[in-house]
Parts: C-alpha cells; sequence; structure tokens
C-alpha cells in the first residue's frame, strides 16, 4: 500500500546460488521483513529480484545485505 508523501523505488537486483523454490521463498522473505520495502519478487529463472521500496526507510545496501544473510549472493 502506497502511503502519502511516500516515493517509492523500484529496483532489479541480481542474485546468485538460489536453485529451487524454497530459495526463491527464503529470499523473498529475507527482503520482506526490511522496514519500508513493499513489494518482493523473485525470479527464479532470470536470477533477478525485483524490490519496491520506500527509499526513506530502505536502501539497496540493506536489501543486499538481507540476502547475504540468508545465504544467497547479491551482484
Ligand atoms: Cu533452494
Amino acid at each position: 500500500m502506497k502511503l502519502e508523501g511516500e516515493i517509492i523505488t523500484q529496483e532489479t537486483i541480481k542474485v546468485e546460488g538460489m536453485t529451487c523454490g524454497h530459495c526463491e521463498m527464503r529470499v523473498k522473505k529475507a527482503i520482506e521483513a526490511i522496514e519500508g520495502v513493499r513489494k518482493v519478487e523473485v525470479n527464479l529463472r532470470n536470477k533477478n529480484v525485483v524490490v519496491e521500496y520506500d527509499d526513506r526507510k530502505a536502501n539497496l545496501e540493506k536489501i543486499k545485505a538481507a540476502v547475504k544473510e540468508a545465504g544467497y549472493e547479491p551482484v
């Protein structure tokens, strides 16, 4: 949901190491747990993740750190 005054940024990041639906879910959940993240779409086949977030609260660094912590490699 978009709140008033909110600026949503959309970024696509490459993630290496995902091999199945389980990996997809882990990455999705890890990113969704970050405050300010509004939408996460993980595409296993293309090895990428489309993230929409409020850039006053979240940023790419935080998102990549969460991916790493879940055990995958953001590039
Ligand atoms: Cu897997």
